[in-house]
């Protein structure tokens, strides 16, 4: 099936005629609602003043679903800022969602990183740099790497629509081109960078186009159709993997919410545009493709909601008793062995705050 969304007419990739599991079907519709309820009492607990910052991927599900489950266990994902949606589905728990948005002492990186970019050594998860597109030129070397080493590993970057105008991605493209490397270049454009629309962003009619450039394919696909996603980027990992090198994904969705936590969207952008987009909702979208299967009824709706929301209750709870690092750790991970100045630094502070 072709459609037509977005700045121009460009047909776009849908679904393949893949059939999918009843169980798989449900699976992704779980975590796009899960994903939804996590980020509204994240954005939640900002506005109760519980945690600093945080930024949604309202409106974004589909994209980040249905691109992380096409995903094998042993690729590597290289995210952005915006990405709940993508850790969820990766597997990664609330606690440690919770514990990096609260800086907390079980955070991995000990609090050191600006909430909402995360990460996970157990997952495959490289977290990101708040530059945008720093993360695209490291997910190439590693697919480079193991390229060299012969291992079968594919790289996915994520990035939005603004990241295509930095420098790296177009470094990393070229790159990737050169050196056919197995990574997926997923960029959601989701309509704006802040408060910068996308036809002020770009000259050109799709993001997708600028991979001609560089002679890798281009493909534009409906990002709010979860199942079109999934079919779209498990056709350019399957590609990567049989030495095709790389590809870039234009996933045209639309950020329903707020840029961030510290943005106010009533300045730049009309209400009525948004009212317009949520009819789109991706997540009312395939619930109503789901009751058309019959695989998903009112229970089955108001059972997960709850029981969902339960759920991130109970981690928000578990999460708020964990304390934070202690001040000391301040000098921590940088020397394998702590340097004298930074000792008797950390031994004044520690007397000033009266200890950790
Ligand atoms: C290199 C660089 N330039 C500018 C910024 C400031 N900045 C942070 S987010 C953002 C907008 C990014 O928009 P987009 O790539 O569309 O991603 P989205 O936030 O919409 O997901 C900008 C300009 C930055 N972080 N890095
Ligand atoms: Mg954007």
């Amino acid at each position: 099936m072709k459609r037509c969304i977005g700045m121009a007419n460009i047909a776009l990739d849908t679904r393949d005629g893949e059939e999918i599991p009843v169980d798989q079907l449900r699976r992704f519709y779980e975590l796009m609602l899960l994903t939804r309820t996590f980020d509204s009492q994240a954005v939640n607990l900002q506005r109760q003043g519980r945690i600093g910052f945080y930024v949604t991927c309202e409106g974004e599900e589909a994209a980040e679903v249905g691109s992380t489950l096409a995903l094998r266990p042993t690729d590597w994902i290289f995210p952005d800022y915006r990405a709940s949606g993508i850790m969820i589905s990766r597997g990664m728990a609330l606690d440690e969602l919770l514990a990096q948005v609260m800086a907390s002492s079980d955070d991995h990186s000990k609090g050191r990183s600006m909430p909402s970019h995360w990460g996970s050594r157990a997952l495959n998860m490289v977290p990101p740099s708040s530059p945008l597109c720093t993360q695209l030129p490291h997910a190439v070397g590693v697919a480079l790497a193991a390229k060299l080493r012969g291992d079968d590993v594919c790289t996915m970057a994520y990035f939005g629509d603004g990241g295509t105008s930095s420098n790296d991605f177009h470094s990393a493209l070229n790159f990737a081109a050169v050196f056919k490397t197995p990574t997926v270049f997923f960029c959601r454009n989701n309509g704006y960078a802040i408060s910068v629309p996308v036809t002020q962003q770009t000259a050109t009619d799709s993001l997708a186009i600028k991979a001609s450039a560089y002679n890798i394919e281009g493909v534009r696909v409906d990002g709010n159709d979860v199942l079109a996603v999934y079919a779209a980027t498990g056709k350019a990992l399957e590609k990567a993997r049989r030495g095709g090198g790389p590809t870039l994904i234009e996933a045209v969705t639309y950020r329903l919410g707020a840029h961030s936590t510290s943005d106010d969207p009533s300045r730049y952008r009309d209400a009525r545009e948004v009212e317009l987009m949520r009819s789109k909702d991706p997540i009312k979208r395939f619930q109503q493709d789901l009751r058309e299967r019959d695989v998903w009824t009112d229970e089955d709706e108001s059972e997960a909601k709850r029981t969902m929301l339960e759920q991130v209750k109970a981690a928000i709870t578990r999460a708020e008793k964990i304390p934070h690092p202690g001040v000391r750790s301040l000098f921590e991970d940088v020397y394998s062995e702590q340097t004298w100045n930074l000792r008797s630094e950390a031994d004044e502070l520690s007397e000033e705050t009266g200890g950790d």
